[in-house]
């Protein structure tokens, strides 16, 4: 096929932290060697572009990081892919190449890793302009946009039998907590959980723990609309800790006989993972984090709860490696050992993403899916 050319579309473009979006035409360049050029078929809105967009200082930007789409064209140099595969996009990507990549250990990527400051992996540029000037990126992915170009190593393929609307939550949340189930606590059956902040991402975990067979998986959120969905994915007990006088985590422990085998914060407060660390038990308590801080990134722990033989364990993006473990998941979902669906509380127009930001703000959803 010709070369790639310029492809001018609409993309949502934030020009200041907490400014509601605007759709405006974008230019958005050729893949440039190494990447490929997606036209972004859905895109779901996640915590963490909420996040990045109040607090962060980066703009204009095209925020988006969980999305689903065809291949439209190849960089030079690129052999995995072709035009009208099926992909993922990746926020953190998997070279294959790097000491993590080749460790088996990890899935934090030397050279694909969280991108922070707007622009490409490769040269530091961006790929999106408006009448020439920069538009930056989000974590390498910039999903808001009808086509956006990010490196072959931060898409995976995905069998193309898979509906795309549904599964690009896969490319973040849901398989988040599903592998902080599975890969990095390792859930056994028959353990007590206990999952802090039940969004999309503690209800993934709900669910991963649930297909464990974990006995008893207690979820923790003071928002009650969250507390009446979680059921449905797993959750047994749910502990609103405003109805309560004493801290929650003597709640738990006193329901557990000691404390869980397993925590998982998910709500990106430090002061949620000390709880998180009190409310698990004493030699083998295990406390993994999953929540994105936004401000106050120390924790305090009291040695004491270390001594006693508590881990605690960070995780991105489940442990999963990301091109190499994502499109079993998709297999998963197609062969309905998971579920997806039932996550998506929202579908709405691109154009209405405005109104995701504000449901997503105001805890009124899980995910809500943008159709491009
Ligand atoms: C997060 C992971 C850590 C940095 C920001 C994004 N992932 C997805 O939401
Ligand atoms: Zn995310």
């Amino acid at each position: 096929s010709s070369p790639a050319s310029v492809i001018t579309c609409k993309a949502a473009v934030a020009w200041g932290a907490g400014q509601p979006l605007v759709i405006e035409e974008v230019e958005v360049s050729p893949p440039q060697p190494q990447e490929i050029r997606i036209k972004v078929v859905a895109t779901s809105l996640c915590g963490s572009d909420v996040a990045a967009w109040e607090s962060q200082n980066i703009f204009p930007r095209v925020f988006g990081h969980e999305a689903a789409g065809i291949v439209e064209s190849v960089g030079e140099g690129v052999t995995e892919f072709k035009e009208g595969d099926h992909v993922l996009t990746l926020f953190t990507g998997e070279c294959k190449m790097c000491r993590h990549c080749t460790s088996n250990k990890s899935n934090i990527c030397q050279v694909l890793g969280l991108e922070r400051n707007g622009v490409m992996h490769s040269d530091r540029k961006t790929r999106f302009s408006i009448r020439g000037n920069p538009v930056y990126h989000y974590l390498g992915v910039s999903s808001f946009s009808e086509y956006t170009v990010v490196h072959w190593g931060c898409a995976a393929k995905v069998s193309p039998t898979a509906p795309l609307e549904k599964i690009c939550i896969l490319s973040c949340g849901a398989a988040t907590g599903l592998g902080a189930s599975w890969n990095v606590a390792n859930v056994s059956k028959g353990s007590n959980v206990a999952i802090f902040g039940l969004g999309t991402v503690g209800l993934s975990v709900a669910q991963g723990a649930k297909l464990r067979g974990a006995s008893r998986v207690i979820g923790v959120d003071i928002n009650p609309e969250k507390g009446e969905k979680a059921k449905d994915f797993g959750v047994n007990v749910y502990l609103n800790p405003k109805d309560y006088d004493e801290p929650i985590h003597e709640v738990i422990k006193r329901m557990t006989d000691g404390g869980a085998d397993y925590c998982f914060e998910c709500t990106g407060d430090t002061r949620v993972t000390t709880t998180a660390l009190q409310s698990c038990c004493d030699g083998w308590g295990l406390t993994v984090t999953l929540g994105v801080p936004k401000a106050k990134p120390e924790i305090a722990v009291h040695y004491g709860l270390l001594l006693t033989g508590r881990t605690l364990r960070g995780s991105t993006f489940g442990g999963w490696r990301p091109k190499s473990d994502i499109p079993s998941l998709v297999d998963k979902y197609l062969n309905k050992e998971i579920v997806v669906d039932e996550f998506i509380t929202h579908d709405l127009q691109f154009e209405d993403i405005n109104r995701a930001f504000e449901l997503m703000r105001e805890g009124k959803c899980l995910r809500c899916v943008m159709h491009m």
